[in-house]
Parts: C-alpha cells; sequence; structure tokens
C-alpha cells in the first residue's frame, strides 16, 4: 500500500492536493466457519489465492474443477487494515473506491456497513470521511456464494421461469447464472470449466479531496459530413463537495485546439459535456482498421481550474474515425445489406471471438493480451468480436486494439438466456451499462455495441420450449431489458458508434418485426451464428450465404505439450475419462472424429500414446481445413448476390482463443500456442488470396483483394500428383483488374478438360496448387490449394521421409526440411517451448521448405532440434 499526491500543480495560490491511498496488496481471506484462513493478494480471486498458498492444487489439473467445486459454495470474507495519513484525514470527502467486486458482497468499513454489491462489471464507491480513525482502520469484503445468490435470486422470482434452469450435464456446471451480473460463463460453458470465482478482481483505494474529484472521462470524434468539420465530444464526470465556479480547458496542441469553458460544478456527481470544435483547415490523421492503414492520435489535455488553481488534470490519445453500419436495399435484391463502413470505405471484417483468456481473471496480466491480440494481427485479423457471455475486457485490451487497428464488436455481458427484468436487476444492468459505456467510448477500435449473444435466437428459434401462450411476456421481458434500458442508455450516451440489440439479428429488420424476428438467422439480414457439424465442411454449398457471419467454427483438440501439464498418463486416450470429462459439447469428441473421417483415415496406431497425439493432430487438420473452406466461401462471396444472397462483408470464426486445456472451437491453445487452423488463418485472412472450389463441373479461381488500390493479376494454377513432388503442368489466366475491396472469378475451368489436358491426371490421383502472380510476374498473396478427392482416397499418396535441419542465424531459428514424397498438412511442433512458426500445417509439393521459427523465451538449436516433431497426415495411417 502506499500514499500518493494525486494532482499538485499550482497557478499562483497554493491548492491542497487530492490525495489516494491504494489498498491494493495483501489482505486477509477466510471462508465462512474460519477454517481457512490465507493471505490473499487483490485484485484476485479465493480460487487463486488459494491456490497461492498451496491450500489448493492447480484448479485446472484433471477433474479439479469438480473437486473444488466446494469453493464457490461456500461465503468468503476479505480482509485488510491500515493507516490514514493525517493529511488524508483533513479531506473534505473520502471515497473508498472498487474497481471490481466479483461479485455479491457487503462492505464494512471499521465494522459500519457502508454498502453492497451485486454486479461484478460496475464500479463502486462509498463515502466514507465520516468513519475513518486514527491509527488502524479495518476494511472487510463479504461475499456471498455466487451459487447460493443465484439459486435464492431464481427463487424468489417466483411468478415465471427464466430458463435455462441450469446448464446442459455435460458441463457439469453450476445453476442460474442469469440470475447473477457476473461473467455467464464462469458457471461452465460449452468450452470451459465451472469456476464461479470470488474477490475483488481489481484495485481498490482511497480517494480523498476538497473540492472537485474526476470520476470518469471519455471523449469521442465526430464527423459532420455537411460541413465537413470534426468535432470532440468530452465528458467528464465530477465529484464536488460544493458547488463552485471554474473553468475546463481542453486542449489538442497538434491539431491546434484549445478552448476554456467557463463552468459551474455543481455539488454531487454530475456530468459535464463539452465540445472542441477542430479547425477545418487542419489536416486530421485517421485511424484504420489493420490492413487499411495507419493507427495514429493525437493528446488531449484536460484542465480543471478554479481560480486559477489547478483542481483537475488528466488527458488521453485521442484516434479519429468514422463508423457507419449500412442497412440499405442492394439493387432490387431481397433483404438488406448489412456491412461497415470505416472513414467512409466498406471494410470486410476478418477475425474471430474472443472469449475470456483465463477462468481466473487476475491471472490475465498484460503479457497474455499483447501475445493473444498480437497472434490476431499476425493471422491478418482486423476484427474480434467481445462475446457476451465473457466480461467487458480491461482498459488494456481495447488500448492494444486500438494500437493494432484491431475493430472491436462489444457485446453487452448477457448471453444464452432469458434474464429477469424485477427493478433491483434492471437497476444494477442500467449502472453497468452506463459505466462501461463511458469507460470505453473513447476507443475507436469499437466499432459496434451489441446487446446480448444469441437471446433474439434463443426466444425467436424457442430454445427453451417456452409455450406459445408465454412468449409474449417473454418478448416483452426481452424489450425491456435491451431495448427500453441497454439501447436507450447507449443510445443517449454514444451518438459515435451503432448499436444492435442481439448478435445474430437481422437489424433493422428485426426491429420492423418487434425486436425478435422470426429467422434471426435470416441470410438476408444482418448478422448469422451457422454451425453444422454432421454436414461435410468442404462442401461449401452447406454453408449460408450470409451478409455477415459473426459466428462459425468446428472444435478441435488442443496439442499433447499443451494437455501433458494438467493430465497424467491414465488420461491420454481419446476415450479416456479425462478426454470426455474436457469435453463440454454434446457428442463433440465423436462429432470431429466424424468429421475428420469424411476425408482422413482415422489414427489407428497400436501404441496408445501415439494414436492419442495422432487423434489431437487430425482433430486440428480438420479443424482448419472445415473453417478455412468456409471462411474462403465468406469471402469470396463479397462481391456476389445470388439469388439475393451475398454481398458478405464479414467473417469471423468461433473462436480465438481458450480459457483452459480443453477441446473447443479456438485457433489458439490455453497458453498462445497457435493451432493449425490459425496458421491457416493467416493464410485465408491475407489481404490478396486465392480462393478456389469447384462449382457446375468446373475449377474456378476467385482473386479477392482488401488493398486500397487496384491489382493487374492473374491466376496460375498447377496440377501435382500424389505419386510425385514437382507439377505436371501449369495453367494460367488472363491478367485480370481487381479493384480493392472485390472478389471476383478468373479462372473457370471445365473439370475434364482440366483434367485430360494434363495428361496422366485422374481426381484421385493428382492434386491443385494455385496463386496469383502481378503482371511483374510476382505472387501476391498465399499459394492456396484444392484437392480433387478425400486425401483418404488419394492414390499414390505415401509416407514420405522427411528430415529437418534447425539452423539459427541474426534474426531467430530456421528450420529447412527435405522431402521425398509428396506430403499435406505437415506439422512442425517443438512441445513447450513457446513461440510460433512462420507457417505449419502446409503442403509440401516440391521438396524442401524453409519456415522460421519465432521463440517466445530464448531458446537454442539444440534444444530446438530434441523438441522437434514433425507430423503429416500418412503418419497417422
Ligand atoms: C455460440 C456461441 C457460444 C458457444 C458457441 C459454440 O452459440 O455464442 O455460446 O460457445 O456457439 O457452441
Amino acid at each position: 500500500m502506499f500514499c500518493c499526491v494525486l494532482f499538485c500543480v499550482v497557478l499562483g495560490v497554493f491548492s491542497e492536493p487530492s490525495v489516494e491511498l491504494g489498498l491494493n496488496g495483501k489482505w486477509r481471506l477466510s471462508n465462512s466457519n474460519g477454517s481457512v484462513s490465507v493471505p490473499a493478494p487483490v485484485p484476485g480471486c479465493v480460487h487463486t489465492a488459494l491456490m497461492q498458498q498451496q491450500y489448493i492444487q492447480d484448479p485446472y489439473f484433471r477433474f479439479n474443477d469438480l473437486s473444488y467445486r466446494w469453493i464457490a459454495h461456500d461465503n468468503w470474507t476479505y480482509m485488510t487494515s491500515f493507516n490514514v495519513s493525517a493529511q488524508l484525514r483533513v479531506k473534505q470527502k473520502v471515497l473508498l473506491v472498487f474497481d471490481g467486486v466479483d461479485t455479491v458482497a457487503t462492505i464494512l468499513f471499521n465494522g459500519f456497513m457502508v454498502g453492497r454489491t451485486d454486479n461484478m462489471f460496475r464500479r463502486y464507491d462509498f463515502s466514507v470521511s465520516h468513519l475513518l480513525r486514527d491509527g488502524e482502520n479495518v476494511l472487510k469484503v463479504v461475499l456471498v456464494s455466487p451459487v447460493l445468490y443465484a439459486f435464492k435470486q431464481s427463487k424468489a422470482h417466483s411468478s415465471y421461469s427464466v430458463p435455462p434452469e441450469c446448464p446442459p450435464d455435460v458441463q457439469k456446471g453450476e445453476c442460474h447464472v442469469n440470475f447473477i451480473r457476473k461473467e455467464q460463463s464462469s458457471f461452465s460453458w460449452d468450452w470451459g470449466p465451472s469456476f464461479p470465482t470470488l474477490g475483488l478482481w481489481k484495485g481498490i483505494r482511497l480517494e480523498a479531496f476538497d473540492i472537485l474529484q474526476l470520476i470518469q472521462f471519455s471523449s469521442f470524434p465526430l464527423y459532420n459530413h455537411s460541413s465537413g468539420q470534426w468535432r470532440l465530444q468530452v465528458e467528464l464526470i465530477i465529484d464536488a463537495d460544493q458547488t463552485t465556479s471554474g473553468q475546463v480547458e481542453l486542449s489538442l496542441p497538434e491539431l491546434g485546439s484549445q478552448e476554456t469553458f467557463q463552468t459551474r460544478f455543481t455539488k454531487g456527481r454530475t456530468k459535464y459535456n463539452f465540445t472542441l470544435l477542430i479547425n477545418k483547415s487542419r489536416e486530421v490523421k485517421l485511424w484504420w482498421p489493420n490492413g487499411h492503414g495507419s493507427q495514429p492520435f493525437y493528446r488531449l489535455t484536460i484542465r480543471g481550474f478554479q481560480d486559477q488553481v489547478l483542481l483537475l488534470h488528466t488527458g488521453s490519445k485521442v484516434f479519429f474515425r468514422t463508423v457507419e453500419l449500412i442497412q440499405e436495399q442492394i439493387g432490387s435484391s431481397l433483404g438488406l445489406s448489412f456491412y461497415f463502413r470505416i472513414n467512409g470505405k466498406p471494410v470486410f471484417l476478418k477475425g474471430s471471438n474472443w472469449i475470456p483468456a483465463d477462468a481466473f481473471q487476475d491471472r490475465v496480466d498484460p503479457s497474455v493480451l499483447r501475445n493473444l491480440l498480437q497472434s490476431a494481427v499476425d493471422a491478418n485479423m482486423n476484427a474480434l468480436r467481445v462475446w457476451g457471455g465473457g466480461v467487458y475486457e480491461q482498459d488494456l485490451f481495447y488500448d492494444i486494439c486500438d494500437e493494432m487497428g484491431l475493430m472491436v464488436w462489444q457485446d453487452f455481458m448477457f448471453a444464452c438466456a432469458m434474464y429477469p427484468t424485477e427493478d433491483d436487476f434492471i437497476l444494477t444492468v442500467r449502472e453497468e451499462v452506463s459505466q462501461q459505456v463511458r469507460r470505453l467510448k473513447s476507443h475507436p477500435s469499437i466499432i459496434v455495441w451489441s446487446g446480448n449473444n444469441e437471446n433474439e435466437a434463443a426466444l425467436a428459434t424457442n430454445w427453451f420450449d417456452i409455450p406459445a401462450s408465454k412468449r409474449l411476456s417473454y418478448v416483452k421481458d426481452y424489450v425491456k431489458l435491451y431495448v427500453n434500458n441497454v439501447r436507450e442508455i447507449v443510445l443517449e450516451e454514444d451518438p459515435s458508434r451503432p448499436f444492435l440489440v442481439s448478435s445474430p439479428t437481422n437489424g433493422a429488420e428485426s426491429e420492423q418485426e418487434g425486436w425478435v424476428a422470426a429467422n434471426p438467422y435470416d441470410p438476408l439480414y444482418g448478422d448469422v451464428h451457422f454451425y453444422s457439424y454432421t454436414s461435410d465442411c468442404w462442401d461449401w454449398k452447406t454453408f449460408p450465404r450470409t451478409r455477415f457471419a459473426s459466428e462459425y467454427g468446428f472444435q478441435s483438440w488442443p496439442s499433447f505439450s499443451t494437455l501433458e501439464p494438467v493430465s497424467v498418463e491414465e488420461d491420454w486416450s481419446y476415450d479416456s475419462k479425462f478426454s470426455s470429462h474436457r469435453q463440454h459439447h454434446e457428442s463433440g469428441n465423436q462429432q470431429m472424429l466424424q468429421q475428420a473421417a469424411l476425408h482422413f483415415q482415422l489414427p489407428n496406431s497400436s501404441h496408445p500414446l501415439k494414436r492419442f497425439t495422432d487423434t489431437l493432430y487430425i482433430t486440428q487438420v480438420m479443424q482448419a481445413q472445415c473453417v478455412k473452406t468456409q471462411t474462403e466461401f465468406y469471402r469470396r462471396s463479397q462481391s456476389e448476390i445470388i439469388e439475393g444472397k451475398g454481398h458478405t462483408m464479414g467473417a469471423l470464426y468461433w473462436q480465438l482463443n481458450d480459457i483452459w486445456q480443453a477441446p473447443s472451437w479456438s485457433s489458439i491453445e490455453f497458453g498462445g500456442k497457435w493451432k493449425m487452423l490459425h496458421y491457416f488463418a493467416q493464410n485465408f485472412f491475407s489481404s490478396v488470396l486465392p480462393v478456389g472450389f469447384e462449382d457446375e463441373d468446373s475449377l474456378f479461381v476467385y482473386a479477392i483483394s482488401d488493398l486500397s488500390q487496384d491489382l493487374q493479376i492473374r491466376a496460375v494454377v498447377k496440377l501435382y500428383s500424389w505419386f510425385g513432388l514437382g507439377s505436371l503442368c501449369t495453367l494460367t489466366s488472363d491478367l485480370t483488374l481487381i479493384p480493392g475491396g472485390v472478389a471476383a472469378p478468373i479462372f473457370k475451368r471445365p473439370m475434364s478438360e482440366l483434367l485430360a489436358g494434363c495428361g496422366v491426371c485422374t481426381r484421385l490421383t493428382c492434386l491443385v496448387s494455385f496463386h496469383l502472380e502481378d503482371d511483374h510476374g510476382v505472387q501476391q498473396g498465399p499459394t492456396n490449394e484444392h484437392f480433387l478427392c478425400s486425401p483418404k482416397d488419394a492414390q499414390g499418396l505415401r509416407r514420405p521421409n522427411i528430415t529437418a535441419k534447425v539452423q539459427e542465424d541474426e534474426s531467430g531459428f530456421a528450420v529447412t526440411l527435405l522431402s521425398d514424397a509428396v506430403a499435406p498438412f505437415v506439422w512442425l511442433d517443438v512441445g513447450r517451448v513457446p513461440g510460433r512458426f512462420s507457417s505449419n500445417g502446409f503442403l509440401m509439393v516440391s521438396g524442401n521448405r524453409t519456415v522460421r521459427f519465432d521463440a517466445w523465451r530464448p531458446s537454442s538449436v539444440t534444444e530446438l532440434s530434441r523438441s522437434l516433431t514433425i507430423t503429416t497426415l500418412t503418419d497417422v495411417y
């Protein structure tokens, strides 16, 4: 704990500064009957405190999620004591500030109850000036079991049920999570464990002041299209101990803008709005999404004075960009478009969905966030959806997204459920929404708010078997919560970006239909979530040609090196108790093999461990190939309308990251290791991309460009035989002009002609590889491939001999591979050495390839050579 002076700049007259006393650090934690009493860090939670004290093992180890259920069924008390300086005590007002309490608690200060909390997503502060003591002060936070609280709340809601009661058994979770304003996935999800945390998950401090205290501050630029002028809206929430007059000065020196506003600060907590006009003669540098430009910013300074005495001094970055969600008729076709225009430019959203990076949020440190977000950028993503069953992420998450040009689709935290709408629930949600919007709206990365995850769909398609006679009251509750409360607050707080009531939704059409559309999955409107595990994912015709795909995906298992630390030998088989335990999606393990078996031989090694690791590998191959096919379909549908469908402008697959070591839809494993899918994403999201597919017995190649400028491009299509290395024949298309932001066909050849033209080729013996080349013969974008048969049926495919050599040079490590045969899905794995390859999971149709390895901690040629394993498709036979 430390005492610090916040701001004490004096212009002419001396002013007493505000004083802050940080209360983070070591607290004492005990359970309800006192049988457990341990030191506990704040910020933190009960689980991590118990783990640090070795009172419990790693909660992620094997079946510990079940063994440690008792933790969330108990009540816990956090306690600390501290002395308060005389300097702080003499202040007129002292606030006890909690940036986040998880979740239901009573706060006692020197034995007096100062308040209660019931919402993990709110900041709370309490006035404690009158309770401060000389000498020792004692602060206690008594947390109630979230599981018992949720149960009691559901029982108190006697008039009708608010489904679902409990998660499916396979999730091994807790019930009634919709009755507590807490990370919804903390009671379990179909990719995550049940760890209903309790704790003080964000910082705590005393803030003491005499006249004014800045509570929250935000700024966002607005562009007036008719006048061509930018203005900056600045909002300050100020707590004033007395009504007083003063001045607020805003300045953006780099844009030559400065203004001083005479202000009357009224006693109590008030929101003040100011507008700073930006001189039209100044060129304003714009923030662009990754791949479309840079992310420049300006520095805003805010100062508040009273009689020349500086009372407030703060500042922030300001980024200028506009965002519009365009829902309009497309020609004469049915439905409405659904795409985002950033700074006037239509932008295809490429990316994924973000879930909480850990069940224990206090472990999500800056390096975890940076690594995951950098991995998103490295895979050529420009957008992430912060999914509504997790948490509003920490400030740093959005700071990094701003800096990296990652657009954020921000859900409010409601998911896959109906919710109660009693007054106290609505009140706490209203406060949550205002606080979060105020906290986040300065971030240019956030381009859209969305009220909830899948709750419109849940109502429309009746997930919870609500009898028709009762449906209307649930629709009423839905409209009350998301439209009359969440939406109303967002529209008032933030005119700078669009708001959608749900995801998926038909957007404007849902509104027409009374906010719950008959079919929120309609491909003619809004966004779509689409999952089908049983249909053949190599057949693009099974995918909906939607305007915007905000969720779609397939599961896979993480690699052995990720599972090994949380398992023991008896767990290492696909049908072990452990393997079923970690699978939280009904029939998930079978579905993966079923899908894989459509195109690949399943592992059949007689060696149990090899069979297990081969199976992990084959699930990753399946997933990578499925999501690739689907994403490529969405990207190539960008410029086409077929039977009214198409004009697809977004592909966000489910899901980017993992919360623990288990099978899931993620492309990055818990710990940061890239699955094969993530390496594939690097290619299928690249700015320039060739996509090959078959239709009407012809092979088509589309060229897709996200560039701002035109490209003169041709397709170079090569046929290879499974029997041997080297291409059999090469076909090229004419040079075609591909404007930026367009997907267009540039190559078409009937299959029979293609095969016959290459002599010995049949569907079973040959495969196609292709790339794009500009008018100087320079390759643009990655090389891609199209299989003419399932690899399990390929004739001539044999087990290759691959040798690898690891070398180190000034820029890191390189691995050179030599193969004596065609090798599909070549997978390099260095076990637990953290880092990533420049590419992986690739097809080798020539005899050699060099890839780089970026180690995330110091490593050596010896270590990498020792750890390196290479798997290709035929190794699992
Ligand atoms: C969607 C998501 C999540 C879920 C995923 C996979 O419904 O919104 O709720 O984890 O599908 O089932």
